[in-house]
Parts: C-alpha cells; sequence; structure tokens
C-alpha cells in the first residue's frame, strides 16, 4: 500500500519525485523531453529507390527463392532512420513485388489496407481479389482493401512486377492487426476488369484530359476507393518543363513515377527520377517536382486520416 500520508507530506520536489517514481508517475515538469512542439517535425527522411535496382535484386530472387517459401517475393522501401527496419513512412509501407512465370503467391487477407501500380507485365500475370480475377495491365491501380482475400498468379512468359502499398505502419500503430492464409490459392468466380478496384490507365488519362489545375498548381485526378478509408490515391500530370509549386502537408506521400523523367527537391535534397523510380515525403517537408520529360506521378497519400481526424494542414510556401 502506498503511504499517502508520506506522498501528501513530501517535504521538497525532490523527494515528492522520489514517491511518485515507484507509481509509476512522471511529474509533467520533470518530462525528459517536450511532448509538444510548434509544427510537424518527423523523424523520417524524404528518400528515393530506384525501380532499375529493384528490378535487378528480385530478379537475382527470382533465381533464390520460390514463391511458396517468400509468401510474397518483395522488396520493402525501409525508410533510412535509426531504429526504423520495415515503414517506408509513419504510416504507410512501400515494396516492389515480382512474380515469375507459373508462380502463384498463395491467397490471405489482412486488416491492413493493400493496393497496387503495375510496372511491368506481360498477359496473364493476375491477381484475384475475393474470387475475382484481374488480369493485370501496366498503369494499373489494384486495389485490396482491408480483408479482402488476395493472391497473385502468372501463366504468361514473362516475370511481372508491381509496386505495393500498404497502410501496415498505420495498422502497427493503431493495433488492430488481423491475418488469415487461404490454402494455395482463392478459385475463380469471375474474370473481369470493370470493377471498383480496378483504375486503368487508359481511364487515368482520359480523366486527365478534362483535368483542372487546382489552387495549389496540380493537374491531378482522384482515384476513388472508399473502399480504402486510410489512403488517398491521386494521379497527377506534370508536362516537360512545368513545376508544382512548393507545398507542405500534414499527409505523408509516396509517390512513383508512372511515365517521364524530372526531380523532386524535398528537405534541402534533390531526387532525379524516372519510370518505377518511388519518393516517399514524410509530412511537413516543403516538396516541389519538377519535370523534364511529360510525366505522370501516382501518388498515395495518409490524409484521409488526417482529415476525418481534424489534422490536415495545407500550405504554400511560394
Ligand atoms: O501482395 O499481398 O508487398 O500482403 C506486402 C504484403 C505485398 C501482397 C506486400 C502483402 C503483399
Ligand atoms: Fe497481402
Amino acid at each position: 500500500m502506498t503511504d499517502r500520508t508520506a506522498l501528501a507530506d513530501a517535504a521538497n520536489l525532490e523527494d515528492l519525485r522520489e514517491l511518485l517514481n515507484p507509481l509509476e508517475f512522471m511529474a509533467g515538469w520533470n518530462k525528459h523531453e517536450p511532448s509538444l512542439w510548434k509544427e510537424p517535425r518527423t523523424q523520417f527522411r524524404p528518400f528515393m529507390w530506384h525501380y532499375g535496382d529493384a528490378k535487378a535484386g528480385l530478379d537475382a530472387a527470382g533465381r533464390l527463392i520460390n514463391a511458396e517459401q517468400a509468401e510474397r517475393r518483395n522488396l520493402f522501401m525501409v525508410n533510412p532512420i535509426e531504429g526504423n527496419h520495415y515503414a517506408s513512412l509513419r504510416t504507410l509501407v512501400t515494396a516492389y513485388q515480382m512474380i515469375l512465370p507459373g508462380e502463384t503467391a498463395r491467397t490471405h487477407r489482412h486488416s491492413p489496407n493493400a493496393l497496387r501500380l503495375v510496372m511491368d507485365v506481360a498477359d496473364k500475370c493476375y491477381t484475384i481479389v475475393d474470387g475475382i480475377r484481374i488480369d493485370m495491365e501496366p498503369g494499373d491501380v489494384l486495389l485490396t482493401p482491408g480483408m479482402s482475400w488476395h493472391g497473385h498468379g502468372n501463366d504468361g512468359s514473362r516475370p511481372g512486377y508491381w509496386i505495393d502499398y500498404l497502410d501496415v505502419p498505420l495498422v502497427h500503430l493503431l493495433e488492430p492487426m488481423f491475418f488469415d492464409l487461404w490454402d494455395g490459392l482463392q478459385p475463380v468466380e469471375q474474370t473481369t476488369r470493370d470493377h471498383p478496384f480496378v483504375f486503368t490507365l487508359a481511364s487515368t488519362r482520359a480523366q486527365l484530359k478534362d483535368a483542372k489545375t487546382d489552387d495549389y498548381g496540380r493537374k491531378r485526378i482522384q482515384l476513388d476507393a472508399p473502399s480504402m478509408p486510410t489512403t488517398a490515391l491521386y494521379m497527377q500530370e506534370l508536362l516537360a518543363g512545368q513545376s508544382t509549386r512548393t507545398l507542405r502537408s500534414t499527409e505523408n506521400q509516396i509517390i512513383s513515377v508512372v511515365s517521364g523523367r524530372g526531380t523532386t527537391q524535398a528537405g534541402g535534397e534533390t531526387f532525379q527520377w524516372e519510370r518505377g523510380d518511388t519518393i516517399v515525403l514524410p509530412t511537413w517537408n516543403a516538396v516541389r517536382h519538377t519535370a523534364s520529360e511529360d510525366a505522370l506521378l501516382f501518388c498515395v497519400s495518409d490524409l484521409p486520416v488526417h482529415e476525418k481526424l481534424g489534422f490536415a494542414r495545407l500550405q504554400a510556401e511560394d
């Protein structure tokens, strides 16, 4: 039992601290470090990974490990900060994945939401989501919302490469993780590409034709994904010679290059990108993109989380 009289009668702050310690209280005036600060200051760094490096690494992995052993043959893009071994950003993780001809990546489901941007696939690469087979085409964005069964297969003659995006780090923070395995690949009940989980490059390009540039200088469309409440998806067009404004936002963003070349300035660094490269942009970095060739950028953002919680802020710095 606590000696509450001794506690109540503590003669000085030093004694009080000693008495509070074993009760697992920490006096606010003894804080080791501030708990509040003026504006966002994340540990996560802006960083870029090259698709060419990932492809070479995945090709090696294709010789060295099969899809059954690996569950998924993927290369996670791990933010190079101390103590981090997984996350690309505070809330999101991204990975390059490859599947060889004749392979299947068995069906599973998990509470984290996942989606893919298809990079290089010949025909007969597919994903099966809740029994619906979707054949992959380059530039597709394919959704696998939380707890939907999903597995992949390749009946073609060439490896298939794509980029995965998941909100696993957010689920790690909040801790509602659930994960189940199917025995093998879920049987196909239906084959279609006309589904709310499928966004084709052709429809993206058609919609962009009519898109207006917003007040922040972004010509982009949103891929409407109400099944994925944590993430907002955009396709942004930037023509050769154009730059965006310099923007700061509370959101954490991942950008992958669907086509074109250019540079991104963030956190005092300049990243030079080309098709398939992926850049992570942690909260509150001033970011500016410039295209040297007509470019299409795919953006995955945790903005809906910030909006729902009332934390979203966006400002132009120029
Ligand atoms: O394809 O289901 O890159 O569950 C990471 C986790 C891909 C997938 C990843 C996954 C998947
Ligand atoms: Fe998965």
